[in-house]
């Protein structure tokens, strides 16, 4: 024993026995900081024994680096330094994280004061007893120096020697990337979320990585001149639909509801899946809103969307200007850049408080960050709601009946009039996750699991947005508001349109570019309780006009805005529909789509236009990528910024928390006395969690045959994927 403790001073007393030795310090702070402070959402074995190997690639690299110093005094206190500020970064991120559940970035370094604005009264009370763990490995090497267990080293490392543990630390690092793609593809070039960059390749290299991401954006920002506003605003005036006086105003000082229909397609829309000789209708309270006379809904609406997924959608939708052409809007700009979202117009025009509903993780697709920008006044994501286990969420959050449900008590809480989002996931890829009572949607007999599963899924959300519907009826909420669903984007890829096609009636062997670009089309449905004006609008349009839509319903003009879209109920409005890939578009007469060109009504693809017919081509695909050119030059050139004319105060971020909303919004209701609009008051100061019933699938259908709920058939539980 004695032997070993002094083979491991020895080996202490090297220059790279000391050196491994900080790298395991290091490791071991790492491994009680993701225990103790950092919620990394962990779903599976594989990502805990990623988070047990990313500590030590970078740290070798860095520590390392001292190991091409000669002199003895000056090898020491690099490793030292070096030792120091990476302990620094793990720090600084375990606290920040008590407060943001996120982790530092260049951007939070660079504005130190938004960040200790927003730390409130003090950074100190962030600190716990707990803390000092951080520090025992200063009070071990100081003791083990002053009492010369260990020595310095004054052999020097030669050059080939320090190259070579350079070279390991390198592919070290590549062989965490390597593993970390497996986990999840595209990691780096979609950028999720911070917490799965840290999750995965830890937080030196999220820092690395963050800061590459910055300096691209922030080099673009830079050479933006404030005169280029001024083509924007040529663009909007010439660009900006009048609203229809019809619909003008119809749904002025109402309640917002937003819910968004996760991978949503129209093909959806009053499909029946036929299985065994009989028909299952998917979707049937969603079809019932879409035929209803108080819905004004869309044909033909298309996402707009690439690589930002959600996200993006969420940009089109609330600001009428695009995501971008890689990545996504809200990971590298939507924290930071100037906008002007709907919570924030109506915040300003209408006095309405705002909020996000969502089962997922706050930092996912950067939401803590961007929903600030656009001044949201409160994101309830899933901290806020029921603990995630297996059985009632998947990898991207609680299933929506509890989102729903969990909702409801922050809800009734909010002061009306307000503008609201509930974020579904249920039916997201893989369209496996649905388990218990709720399994039993047949499946489709594809040799396509994920197609199979797309119909069961959609089902279930449309049952949690009947019963949300149910809730806003029995609590008199329904009758004051409005409420507008849509869809985000494809749920099938075009990989596997192929094998959807039987399913619509078409041949697979002929499944065409066409019929990719077809079924882009996602529900856009805008619910106006009490009007009897509503109808099924063929209109072209897409996401990015649903802000002048819904703003001129709502009766505010968006004439002074600068937002791309039009308005699909103006009847000046010019259906086209750009894509998010440069040259792809649709329009009610022509779709260019995959490189190819078709009639839009027939499907036929046009090979050899004639002179005319190229002509108005030309220009419909110039118009489409003037729309997506300037919406490039606002997003990365932060052009909202140079921007004064929109009567609109700038929002700041820094002064908007999620922490602590619930006591935020009993405090509001207090506060206001008899004042006070929320439902809760008006409601004798009593909850209303009582009327919401989100009955299961077999609740539903008690009397399914036997064979059906035992079949092979039906929608199975698998959380894994
Ligand atoms: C997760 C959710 C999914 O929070 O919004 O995003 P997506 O994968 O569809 O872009
Ligand atoms: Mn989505």
């Amino acid at each position: 024993m004695k032997k070993m403790k002094k083979n491991i001073l020895n080996i202490m007393s090297t220059r790279l026995g000391f050196i491994f030795t900080l790298i395991v310090f290091y490791w071991l702070k790492t491994m009680w900081a993701n225990t103790a402070d950092f919620d990394l959402g962990l779903e599976n074995p594989y990502q805990l024994f990623l988070t047990f190997i990313n500590p030590i690639p970078i740290s070798l690299l860095l520590i390392g680096l001292a190991l091409y110093i000669k002199n003895t005094k000056l090898f020491y206190s690099l490793t030292l330094i070096i030792y120091t500020l990476i302990n620094l970064l793990l720090i600084a991120n375990a606290i920040y994280f008590r407060e943001f559940s996120d982790f530092i970035t260049i951007n939070t370094m660079l504005a130190t004061s938004k960040v200790s604005a927003g730390l409130g009264d003090s950074a100190i009370n962030l600190l716990r007893p707990w803390d000092l763990v951080y520090l025992l490995d200063v009070f071990l090497l100081i003791f083990l120096f002053v009492r010369k267990h260990i020595t310095l080293d004054s052999r020097p490392f030669n050059k080939r020697a320090s190259f070579a543990v350079t070279a390991l630390s390198a592919l070290l690092f590549s062989i965490n990337l390597f593993l970390a793609e497996i986990d999840r593809p595209e990691l780096l070039s979609r950028g999720f979320s911070n917490t799965y960059v840290v999750r995965a390749l830890g937080i030196n290299a999220f820092l690395g990585y963050d800061a590459n991401q910055t300096y691209q954006t922030q080099k673009v920002r830079a050479e933006a001149k404030p005169e280029e506003i001024e083509d924007v605003k040529a663009y909007v005036d010439q660009h900006y639909a009048t609203p229809d006086p019809n619909y003008f105003g119809i749904a002025k000082g109402r309640n917002v509801i937003i819910i968004h229909l996760e991978s949503f397609q129209q093909f959806l829309i009053d499909y029946k899946l036929n299985v065994d000789d009989k028909e299952y209708e998917v979707t049937p309270f969603i079809n019932s809103l879409y035929h209803s006379n108080q819905t004004f809904s869309f044909a033909n609406f298309f996402h707009q969307v690439k690589a930002g997924k959600t996200s993006d959608a969420e940009t089109l939708m609330e600001t009428s200007l695009f995501g971008l052409n890689q990545g996504s809007f809200f990971v590298q700009y939507g924290g930071d850049n100037t906008q002007q979202a709907a919570p924030h117009i109506l915040a300003e025009n209408g006095n309405y408080t705002s909020a996000v509903f969502h089962g997922n993780i706050a930092t996912f697709w950067n939401r803590n960050n961007v929903y600030k920008a656009l001044d949201y006044d409160y994101f309830f994501d899933q901290s806020y709601m029921s603990k995630a286990t297996d059985e009632n969420s998947f990898q991207y959050g609680l299933n929506d009946k509890i989102m729903f449900s969990d909702s409801i008590k922050y809800l009734e809480h909010m002061q009306q009039p307000f503008y609201t989002k509930f974020i579904t996931v249920s039916n997201h890829y893989p369209y496996q996750n649905l388990s218990g009572d709720e399994v039993g949607f047949p499946l489709a007999q594809t040799d396509d699991e994920t197609i199979n599963g797309y119909f069961a899924t959609a089902n279930y959300l449309d049952s949690a947005v009947k019963s949300f519907f149910d809730y806003l009826k029995a609590s008199g909420l329904y009758d004051n508001s409005i409420i507008l669903l849509y869809g985000d984007h494809y749920g099938i890829s075009n990989s596997r349109n192929p094998s959807l096609a039987e399913l619509l009636g078409k041949d697979s062997e002929t499944w065409s570019e066409y019929d990719n670009a077809m079924l882009q089309r996602v529900p856009y449905m805008i619910h106006v309780p009490g009007t009897d004006k509503g109808f099924i609008s063929e209109t072209y349009g897409g996401e990015v006009d649903n802000l002048p839509t819904l703003l001129h319903l709502l009766g505010i003009d968006t004439k002074q805005y600068i937002q791309l879209g039009q308005d699909l109920l103006s009847k000046d409005n010019s259906q086209i529909v750009a894509l998010r890939t440069s040259g792809y578009f649709i329009t009610p007469h022509y779709t260019s789509y995959g490189g190819r060109l078709y009639n839009t009504i027939t499907g036929e693809e046009i090979t050899n236009p004639d002179e005319n017919t190229s002509l108005v081509i030309d220009e419909i695909r110039n118009k489409a990528k003037t729309q997506l050119d300037i919406s490039d030059s606002i997003q990365t050139g932060d052009l909202l910024r140079f921007y004064n004319d929109s009567g609109l105060t700038r929002v700041d971020p820094s002064v908007i928390s999620y922490n602590d909303s619930f006591e935020i919004l009993r405090q509001i209701e207090d506060e206001l006395g008899d004042k006070s609009t929320s439902l809760y008051n008006q409601n004798n100061n009593t909850s209303t969690q009582d009327l919401y019933n989100a009955p299961s699938y077999s609740e539903l259908y008690p009397d399914l045959d036997e064979d059906t709920e035992n079949d092979e058939n039906t929608a199975q539980s698998n959380t894994t994927e």
